[in-house]
């Protein structure tokens, strides 16, 4: 399968260099691109549908997921998020999974062509650990296959399906989050808990990735809170830990607001 993902090599770009930025000047345009990783069944679909859920529709685009009948996506899942800057830039951000059912599938590679985050999917059943292990490796492998540096790429790990029995301890997940240096986050998937700490956790890493890379806040006046407050000014933050993290009281964030597509 081929999936049309344009280098940013073009004459307009900034720093172009790096074919997975996405930066076009001439286009005004800004495009941010985060992967859902991991094994079959994790809930990296379910992700995507609890953030479709809660995102207002003049943010968000359709959520296009192809499922086979044994309820396994067959192919991934892209739900795009846009918003204007104060400068206007459009900016979309693009939410993809990868498909999990298949060992050493081409298109599960080609999917995280060009990612600028990923968030890693993992299943907390203990009977799932060998999985995840040889995800976390096969994630190693498709970035340095599609040119992307492993150490420069930021991972958020998110535990799902905490709610089931005979899963990892809080003890080990801890333990986790100790040793490595991404962020862990705990999660329930399927009734929306940890799901958009998760995605806040890696469009946070995404910008600082885009940031050190290309100057979004030199470049195009994008900096990481208005980036960030530009999302999730527009998603259900409801019984969240984020309700208290973000603050929109402050007027200047919504004057930028745009918030509108096209
Ligand atoms: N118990 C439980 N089931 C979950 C959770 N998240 C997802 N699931 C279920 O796990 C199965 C696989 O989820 P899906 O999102 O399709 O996994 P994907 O293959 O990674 O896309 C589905 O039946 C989901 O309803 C969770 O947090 N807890
Ligand atoms: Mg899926």
């Amino acid at each position: 399968m081929k999936i049309g993902f344009a280098p940013a090599g073009s004459d307009d770009s900034l720093a172009g260099s790096q074919a997975h930025l996405q930066l076009s000047q001439a286009q005004r345009e800004l495009t941010v691109k985060v992967v859902y990783y991991g094994p079959g069944l994790s809930g990296k679909t379910t992700n995507l549908q609890m953030i479709h859920k809660k995102l207002q529709p003049e943010v968000r685009g359709r959520l296009l997921t192809v499922e086979t009948r044994d309820d396994r996506t067959l192919f991934f899942d892209l739900l795009p998020v846009f918003f204007n800057t104060a400068g206007g830039y459009r900016v979309k951000v693009k939410l993809f999974t990868v498909p999990g059912q298949i060992i050493h599938n081409a298109t599960r590679r080609v999917v995280l062509q060009g990612a600028d985050a990923v968030a890693f999917i993992a299943d907390s059943q203990r009977s799932a650990t060998e999985d995840n292990n040889t995800y976390w490796k096969d994630l190693h492998e498709d970035m340095l296959e599609n040119g992307l540096d492993p150490l420069e790429i930021p991972v958020v790990i998110q535990f799902n399906k905490r709610d089931l029995p005979d899963t990892k301890s809080e003890a080990e997940i801890e333990e986790t989050r100790r040793r490595g240096k991404e962020p862990v986050i705990s999660a329930v998937a399927i009734r929306g808990e940890g799901v958009l700490e998760t995605l806040f956790a890696v469009l946070q890493l995404a910008y600082h990735q885009l940031d050190a890379r290309s100057q979004l806040s030199k470049h195009i006046d994008l900096d990481e809170r208005t980036f960030l407050t530009q999302i999730f000014s527009h998603v259900d933050l409801a019984g969240t830990d984020l309700e208290q993290k973000m603050n929109f009281d402050s007027p200047d964030v919504f004057k930028r607001s745009v918030g509108e597509r096209k």
